[in-house]
């Protein structure tokens, strides 16, 4: 569990608004997670997005499902939603026709792929189909505004989802950008990406959110704390100290960053 942030309080603080519902591609009505983990299911590879895979559900956080594609190694793991296009049950696929893929990365020998299918499907838990979700429709056009808030996934970081703001636009594209971050992680994206996410959407669907980053740290705002202060314990004289003694090893003391320190801590470190 975790304190859901609270978005009333920095919309007020920072002086902005939240962008609306209908601005994003979201369900209106949440729908319901029952995939469980070890569950398999088609997906597309997301490298190689003309291939259908078979994907084991690894890890599930609110409505999102983080995936496996079975054969790949566990560097290649990528996040989406119960409602997402890009997920059906297996079976799926060979019924329109098509042919289960390896995945990009195929840990073996392309011939061996046959009998792997055969042997990662024998008495695997299938996701049923009455679990997967319609996706939403979304809006029409590019409805968002410079300067509004939002939800927004940290590309870099897929697990993340994060306080972030509309930076720019450009016809179907928006600018998200990360609140309090200097920039590194910000991107493009069309206006109904499944990545972005109206203020409050976590806090519903029981994902945490990442709060706004402390590296601009310009105004006082509760948000943006001092830098951790690090303390190098080779550094303390304490007044009964044998300074002929040998130092200990230095060793580095993290201290949460609302504890003040005492006279000890040069917080300037
Ligand atoms: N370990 C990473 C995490 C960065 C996350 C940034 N998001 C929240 C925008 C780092 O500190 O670089």
């Amino acid at each position: 569990t975790y304190l859901p942030f609270d978005w009333d309080e920095y919309l007020r603080d920072t002086k902005s608004l939240a962008a609306p519902y209908e601005c994003f591609k979201q369900a209106v009505t949440l729908p319901q997670n029952e995939f469980k983990i070890g569950m398999k299911l088609e997906a597309l590879d997301p490298r190689n997005v003309t291939s259908t895979c078979i994907a084991t559900v690894v890890y599930i956080q609110g409505l999102r499902l983080r995936l496996r594609l079975d054969g790949s190694d566990n560097k290649n793991d990528f996040w989406r939603l119960v409602d997402s296009s890009e997920i059906h049950p297996i079976g799926y696929c060979e019924k329109s026709g098509g042919m289960l893929q390896p995945p990009l990365g195929f840990r073996m020998n392309a011939s061996s792929w046959p009998m792997f299918l055969l042997k990662t499907l024998n008495g695997a838990e299938m996701a049923p189909s009455k679990i997967f979700q319609r996706e939403p429709p979304g809006p029409r056009t590019n409805l968002f505004q410079i300067g509004q808030k939002l939800e927004a996934v940290d590309k870099k970081n897929p697990q993340l989802i994060c306080c972030a703001t509309v930076g720019n636009l450009k016809q179907d594209q928006i600018y998200v950008t990360f609140d309090g971050w200097r920039g590194a992680f910000d991107y493009w994206c069309r206006y109904d990406s499944r990545d972005i996410f109206p203020c409050g959407w976590c806090a519903k669907t029981g994902h945490p959110l990442q709060p706004p980053g402390q590296k601009n740290a310009t105004g006082n705002s509760k948000f943006k704390g001092r830098n951790i202060p690090v303390v190098n314990t080779s550094d303390i004289q304490s007044p009964e100290a044998d300074t002929s003694a040998p130092l200990p090893p230095p060793i580095t003391v993290y201290v949460y960053k609302t504890c003040t320190g005492g006279p000890l801590v040069d917080v300037a470190q």
